[in-house]
């Protein structure tokens, strides 16, 4: 059966959403759950913060990576620190895009912030989230429909 959209891998420093965005695609409802290891929710692969935060696991995010049709970079609004480098992305043989979370609780400067950190670290386009409107959402289903148009 073809796939309804493109498949996805979030990474990002512990906290900052990527369970939440995973269950938000999925269409489950929302369950605090501490990731401990490379989990498959539906069509998105979820990781925990420690692989970005501790260097010593990055390869294993760049193999896990293959798996995936897109790489999400997810960064936190509310929080200053990041963990990714400038031009992170090109680790990375999949398009990369960039999700910033907690845009619900942030401000202007904060969301600006983090749209700053991703464009550094390479992506080439970012989302946000909570986003009304699920604009990452159509944009995994449009990526598939033009993929199979184009075959
Ligand atoms: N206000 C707000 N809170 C959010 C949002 N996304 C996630 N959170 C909260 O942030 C906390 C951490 O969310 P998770 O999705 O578990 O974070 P994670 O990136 O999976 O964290 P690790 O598994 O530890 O790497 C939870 O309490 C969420 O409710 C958001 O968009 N807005
Ligand atoms: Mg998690």
């Amino acid at each position: 059966m073809m796939e309804k959209r493109k498949s996805v891998m979030f990474i990002g420093m512990i906290g900052c959403g990527k369970t939440t965005l995973c269950q938000r695609l999925a269409g489950q409802e929302y369950r605090y759950k501490k990731t401990q290891a490379v989990e498959v929710i539906d069509l998105s692969i979820d990781t925990p913060g420690e692989y970005l935060e501790n260097k010593k696991y990055l390869n294993a995010l760049v193999v896990t990576a293959a798996e995936a049709d897109v790489v999400a970079f997810v960064a936190d609004a509310t929080r200053k620190e990041s963990c990714f480098s400038p031009h992170q992305a090109d680790m990375f043989y999949r398009d990369v895009i960039g999700v910033v979370t907690k845009t619900d609780i942030a401000t202007e400067e904060e969301k600006a912030d983090a749209e700053e950190i991703l464009k550094r670290a390479g992506v080439v386009k970012i989302f946000c989230s909570p986003d009304p409107e699920k604009k990452l959402e159509q944009y995994l289903n449009c990526q598939k429909e033009e993929e199979e148009a184009a075959k």
